[in-house]
């Protein structure tokens, strides 16, 4: 094969990167402007593409391999051919009708997959991709790029844990066109200016970790809750507020796989019985690895808790791993949740609950110091030892005509620093609750860690 830079050389002839000034899609004014896409179109210049790719890589790593869509993916096509190494395909958008697949191919649970991405700016696109790929079961350990605009995307990516590849960066061409006088002093410069103001930096957070407060919590039903989000990245927990055992058992397979725990009002299940909603349910705990949390939000004094909890048709204490309750009947009213994860009422979502400042400090007081209570429902920051889990969560809305007042997954971890989101009727009321979950999960990841990383 010819040198990199007379390879470079030949692609440039196709029109891949021209200089000026040009508007990014963030509004952004560049001083050159890539697109890859030229290179698909000059058959012998995608098949040396696709080796000077490979000649890069451990090749042994990779079960399969896939484009990001749309340039990357002629490259990783030809990538494919050139290595024998299967390809699967991404769709922008999950198919409609039918399977409503977002990957296509043959692959199996736990292959590695090798991603290709044609330029590298944020790395926000690549980010989209990994979790919908990862979905699948399948890894992403390595990623190949052909161009970085060493705008920050791929230190972003490598802060994540991922490795890197790139064949070229924009200063190594810059210095080749320069070299071959297609570039003056003048424009270098400009360009040298632009990207040294033009780096996306990770925003500094005190927030601590999964990891962190796995290593801080004493509390075992915590543990488990945050091994159960490190093993499927989410924070996810499902309000299955649903009227029948059907919906109910309809929802959980559906969300199961996305979320770490379903949130359950089993007082609103009209056909209620421990054998047939219970069992199964926990069935399906059990098989797409969640906790079950009964939103009881108990309010009594500790005799009575205790037989709430343990007796009554629900017999709460049989099968839940986290309850809800509210500490006003005081500190030893929460003794009689041994066995169980209590979550305390601290702050609500709704307009007009009482549970303002004052409430909110006397109630945590009382929480933190109780070994029971793991963490609490709030729409405010926590001390960092209790677990934050917020409800009044939505995409689309900003309330419900009832007094529910919703926020953005966003919202919750930047500015309250939220461990856990609760969404209800975002997604059960959604054409598809396991789109919408999936869709819900990944943003709520994604806002999660970048509220965790460090410059
Ligand atoms: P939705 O996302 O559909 O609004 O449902 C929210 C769920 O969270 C409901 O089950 C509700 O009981 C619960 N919840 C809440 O909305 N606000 C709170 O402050 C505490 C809650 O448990």
């Amino acid at each position: 094969m010819e040198s990199k830079k007379e390879f470079f050389l030949e692609c440039y002839k196709l029109g891949i990167i021209k200089f000026g000034r040009f508007t990014l899609k963030s509004g952004i004014e560049s001083p050159f402007y890539v697109d890859l896409r030229p290179l698909s179109s000059d058959p012998k210049i995608l098949k040396h593409l696709a080796n000077y790719l490979l000649e890069m890589l451990p090749l042994d790593n990779f079960d399969l391999i896939c484009g990001v869509p749309y340039a990357a993916m002629p490259m990783a096509t030809a990538m494919s051919l050139e290595s024998y190494i299967p390809l699967i395909m991404k769709r922008k958008e999950a198919k409609k009708h039918g399977t409503q697949k977002l990957i296509e191919g043959i692959f199996k649970k736990g292959q590695n997959c090798l991603l290709v991405e044609d330029v590298i700016t944020s790395g926000s696109s690549l980010l989209e991709t990994i979790p919908e790929i990862e979905n699948e079961g399948i890894t992403v350990s390595d990623i190949i790029v052909v161009l970085d605009r060493q705008q920050g995307g791929k230190e972003i990516l490598e802060k994540k844990g991922f490795r890197v590849h790139t064949l070229f960066t924009i200063t190594e061409v810059c210095k080749m066109l320069r070299e071959e006088e297609h570039l003056s002093e003048e424009e270098v410069d400009r360009i040298n200016n632009f990207l040294s103001g033009n780096v996306v930096k990770y925003v500094e957070t005190k927030r601590l970790s999964y990891e962190q407060k796995l290593l801080h919590s004493d509390h075992s039903a915590a543990k488990k809750l945050l091994e159960i989000a490190l093993e499927k990245k989410s924070n996810l927990i499902v309000s299955a507020d649903v009227l029948s055992t059907q919906e109910l058992l309809e929802l959980a397979e559906k969300v199961g796989p996305h979320i770490v725990a379903l949130k359950t009002h089993m007082d609103i299940i009209t056909d209620f019985d421990p054998d047939e909603t219970i069992l199964p349910l926990k069935d399906l705990a059990l098989k797409h690895n969640f906790l079950l949390m009964e939103d009881r939000k108990f309010a009594d004094i500790g005799n009575t808790q205790e037989l709430q909890f343990s007796y009554g048709i629900h017999k709460i204490s049989n099968w839940a791993d986290l309850v809800t309750s509210h500490v006003i009947g005081g500190y030893d009213s929460l003794d009689c949740f041994r066995s169980v994860g209590v979550i305390a009422i601290l702050g609500m979502s709704s307009k007009g609950t009482l549970t303002d400042k004052t409430y909110q400090e006397e109630a945590l007081k009382v929480a933190q110091s109780h070994p029971n209570v793991m963490g609490g429902v709030s729409q405010k920051q926590l001390p960092e030892d209790m677990l934050l889990f917020t409800p009044g969560i939505s995409l689309a809305d900003t309330g419900d005509g009832k007094g529910q007042q919703y926020h953005t997954p966003e919202h919750a971890f930047t500015q309250i620093h939220t461990d856990f989101i609760i969404v209800g009727r975002g997604i059960t009321k959604a054409e598809s609750a396991e789109k919408a979950a999936l869709t819900y999960k990944i943003e709520g990841w994604n806002a999660y860690e970048n509220s965790v990383e460090v410059i």
